[in-house]
């Protein structure tokens, strides 16, 4: 089969995710996505992808949770989406290329995406419902619930307004994780079609409320999309829109462990902003958190 999309899209960076390529290079496929072009407060997500494999290089690999070591498993970072300079609309169309292309490379494949701003996971996600059919759960932790319907005026399709872009057009199941930072225009939308939000003092009953609803439904794929937002600023300072309030990386790995045992076929990391980023500390959570997440479904496939 050929890889066009790919081969043409795709650019190999310098340094590659964790620096090795393991067991796993065949199961984890890595992009970087660095898109930063309707971004409404501080700007860099573009350089967030670079950053966080930087990071990647200098943590500890072996996973206490899972008895696993990251160095023996590793990623296939397949290098950064080129973007297309101030065409949002091409950009995204590439997004949803290249990530419908790895998802044909086999039914195990599991893709974690380096954004970028959160306007990403409309492409991405769609992606994953395409000819394949409907049945995918959107997980979605995020301090805001982008749900507006232009961000700024005039603007349909941004970071801000992303979910609602989403929902208007595939009307999947959504769970929101971690909010609290809504408009009223949002929470009447939420309202009205009945979309779920657990802010983050109800985390572990959103846990709760998610496990239900995986067991109750037969989702053929579950994609996460983790906005670093949803993290207190105190962990994650250097994101677009911080947000006091936030949870700690402890709950988010509550959700990863739930999530595992069913088929998450797709994460992204997004907003991100190392130009904000005191000490990189966001890109270091970031790169922990992709290693993290590679250890976990790898015990679970074994
Ligand atoms: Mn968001």
């Amino acid at each position: 089969m050929s890889l066009r999309n790919l081969d043409f899209y795709l650019h190999k960076r310098e340094v590659f995710f964790g620096g090795v390529k393991g067991a796993g290079a065949d199961v984890f496929k890595l992009i970087g996505a660095p898109l930063e072009m309707t971004v409404s407060f501080r700007g860099g997500t573009a350089l967030a992808p670079s950053k966080i494999r930087d990071m990647s290089l200098n943590i500890e690999s072996y996973s206490l949770s899972f008895s696993v070591d990251f160095d023996d498993i590793g990623v296939d970072d397949l290098g950064d989406i080129e973007m297309v300079p101030g065409n949002l609309g091409k950009s995204l169309k590439r997004i949803n290329d290249v990530v419908k292309e790895i998802l044909q490379l086999g039914e195990n494949v599991r893709i974690i995406i380096l954004g970028g701003e959160h306007t990403l996971t409309l492409p991405a996600f769609k992606a994953l419902n395409g000819s394949e059919g409907e049945g995918s759960l959107l997980v979605v932790a995020d301090a805001h619930l982008d749900l507006r319907d232009e961000y700024p005026l005039g603007v349909s399709i941004s970071h801000a307004t992303v979910m609602r872009r989403i929902y208007e057009e595939l009307k999947p199941d959504i769970v929101f994780l971690g909010t609290r930072a809504v408009s009223k225009e949002e929470l009447i939308y939420a309202k009205e079609h009945g979309l779920t939000f657990f802010t983050p003092g109800k985390f572990v009953k959103g846990i709760e409320y998610l496990e239900k609803s995986l067991k109750n439904n037969d989702y053929t794929s579950i994609y996460l999309s983790l906005d670093f937002d949803v993290f207190d600023p105190a962990y994650a300072p250097g994101v677009g829109n911080p947000e006091p309030g936030g949870i700690t990386l402890r709950e988010l790995y509550s959700l990863l462990e739930l999530l595992a045992d069913y088929p998450l076929k797709v994460i992204d990391l997004v907003e991100i902003t190392p130009l904000f980023d005191p000490g990189n500390i966001t890109s270091i959570l970031a790169a922990k958190i992709v290693e993290e997440i590679v250890c976990c479904l790898w015990s679970k496939l074994k």
